[in-house]
């Protein structure tokens, strides 16, 4: 019986079982199309890195002797369209049996299930076998009560056996090393080079801009380092292990000019298009403890994020889709300021922080979360618009993990049901994480006059403003207490500096 399996963008798993016999009834289909190129203005890089891995995978199968159709970005016979080119295929090659993996977004899956039920032929979803967790599994474990990245944590280190002594208790005695994980970085430990291969896509990128196609960000041969292939992406992996990882947990939280990636890892791309699984990472990072002798805060923390946060988040997607997506808690509709598309901003975090996402399509937890989600939270902008800004801007920017991270946590879209107070923050954090405060056109020190940093004014004019819904917040009691002490002229002269920030946003 000739069978059609649908590959998507991100489901580029070597490994998965689909691949294990070669069969000539079976035809793989992979599609570059305008449809998941334009539902958002994505970063350069980001097409050019989905495009050059797809083509890798498809590569590697023909090299295995499997039979792939590759509909590429430029090919005249291309509808752009994955049900009208899926019709096209199936009846041009006299189809009998249609499958494809669970796609990792609403949207998506959507548009396949509403595919698959209009088909005549037999059809069946498989699993993407990358997760560790099923769609629903981290609802099950929640149910009714409320979303708590530790407790899910914890479930799963005993679940799959992850960094337990032999009576099943966490190494260590602890289960999480956070407290430990907070220094800033001033130089040293020395951080590495990065030493991932530049790569020269300038055929991919201009086939891209002959369909006219609008990107952000910097597309240029000096700035591609993205592995787009297994091989490339086991190198960035054990590069991480074997020099970084040491240093991960101490310096996560920080912040440098000189240094846009410091100990981080630069996988979630490969993660995320499933060039890695979380399983191997996990192996290979807990082995690095037993064998090297790592310091556990470093081992366990890099580990939480992968095993705890990275399926905690998908977990809750699939349980709060399709209402996060409308959500807007705060009731927030300013724009994003013009300056996001090309980092021309006078306060210095801000500036690193887009120009570097600019660059590289790449910014570490804390300039996501501290940096820009705060700024955008702090100003009212529209949590849609920030949405969708990550979601283009970002290398690893696929729905099911961006959006709980932007809408959830950082714009705390739903009133708290992934975070337990809103991420935002005055000067002092930045300044205590970074060196990006030290020749800021703005004072961190300042909360109110000319220079002042906007973040102060724009922080407790925020409490001021959300009072009402952020009043009863057991998390906020030092805030709201401090609130309260703060005499009328101090709040009203902080309301009339933030107002002055608000509006003039573009010029900040
Ligand atoms: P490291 O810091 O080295 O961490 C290792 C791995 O842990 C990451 O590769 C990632 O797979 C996982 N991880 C870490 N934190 C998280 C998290 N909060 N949620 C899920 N997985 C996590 N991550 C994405 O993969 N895609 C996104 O679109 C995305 N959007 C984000 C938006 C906001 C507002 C915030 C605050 C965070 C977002 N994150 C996202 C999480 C995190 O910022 C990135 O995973 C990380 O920066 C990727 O870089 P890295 O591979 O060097 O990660
Ligand atoms: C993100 C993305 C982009 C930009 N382009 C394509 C594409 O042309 N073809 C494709 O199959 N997938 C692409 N993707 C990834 C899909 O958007 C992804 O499969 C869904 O978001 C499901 O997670
Ligand atoms: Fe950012 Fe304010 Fe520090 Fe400038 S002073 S870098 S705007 S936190």
């Amino acid at each position: 019986m000739k069978q059609l399996r649908l590959i998507l963008g991100d489901q580029l798993n070597s490994d998965h079982t689909w691949f294990d016999t070669v069969d000539d009834n079976t035809l793989y289909v992979m599609m570059e199309i305008k449809q998941e190129t334009c539902y958002v203005l994505h970063h350069a890089q980001k097409l050019i890195a989905i495009f050059a891995a797809m083509r890798a995978f498809k590569d590697a199968l023909l090299a295995q002797a499997h039979q792939v159709i590759y509909l590429s970005i430029a090919d005249p016979s291309n509808t752009h369209d994955f049900e009208q080119n899926l019709n096209k295929l199936i009846k041009q090659n006299k189809v009998e049996r249609f499958a494809y993996q669970a796609p990792d977004e609403y949207r998506v899956d959507e548009l396949m299930s509403a595919f698959v039920n209009n088909l005549n032929i037999p059809h069946e979803m498989f699993s993407t076998e990358h997760f560790l967790t099923k769609r629903d599994e981290a609802s099950n474990f929640f149910a009714g009560k409320k979303w708590v990245m530790e407790r899910f944590y914890r479930h799963m280190r005993t679940k799959h056996k992850i960094l337990l002594d032999e009576k099943q208790k966490p190494v260590g005695g602890q289960w999480n090393y956070d407290k430990e994980n907070r220094k800033k970085w001033s130089g040293k430990p020395a951080a590495q080079e990065d030493t991932r291969p530049l790569h020269d896509h300038s055929e991919l990128w201009s086939e891209i801009t002959s369909q006219n196609i609008g990107t952000m960000g910097n597309p240029s041969a000096e700035a591609f380092r993205w592995p787009v292939n297994r091989t490339e992406s086991l190198a960035v992996l054990d590069y991480f292990i074997n020099y970084n990882l040491v240093n991960f947990g101490a310096y996560q939280d920080a912040m440098h000019t000189g240094n846009f990636r410091l100990f981080h890892s630069l996988i979630s791309f490969s993660l995320n298009v499933k060039m890695l699984s979380p399983a191997e990472v996990i192996a290979k990072a807990e082995q690095a403890y037993v064998d090297k002798g790592y310091p556990l805060p470093a081992v366990e923390g890099f580990i939480r994020q992968i095993l705890g946060w990275r399926e905690f988040v998908r977990g809750f997607y699939w349980s709060h889709m399709p209402e996060m997506g409308e959500a807007n808690y705060f009731d927030q509709d300013k724009p994003l300021p013009s300056w996001f598309w090309d980092g021309d901003t006078k306060m210095n975090c801000l500036k690193h922080s887009i120009k570097q996402s600019l660059d590289h399509a790449y910014a570490h937890h804390i300039q996501r979360l501290m940096v820009i989600g705060n700024f955008a939270l702090l100003m009212g902008v529209n949590p849609h618009a920030v949405h969708q800004w990550y979601l283009g801007i970002y290398i690893d920017a696929f729905e099911w993990v961006e959006m709980p991270n932007t809408l959830s946590m950082s714009q705390y879209v739903d009133g708290g049901l992934l975070a337990t107070k809103p991420y935002v923050s005055s000067a002092s954090y930045i300044s205590k994480m970074s060196n990006y405060c030290g020749d800021c056109s703005y004072s961190s020190k300042t909360r109110v006059g000319k220079n002042a940093c906007p973040f102060n004014s724009l922080y407790w004019n925020f409490f001021q403003k959300q009072k009402e819904k952020l009043t009863n917040n057991p998390r906020l009691g030092i805030v709201n207490m401090q609130l309260e002490k703060m005499s009328d002229e101090d709040k009203e002269a902080i309301r009339y500096q933030a107002s002055l920030y608000i509006s003039d946003a573009e010029n900040l």
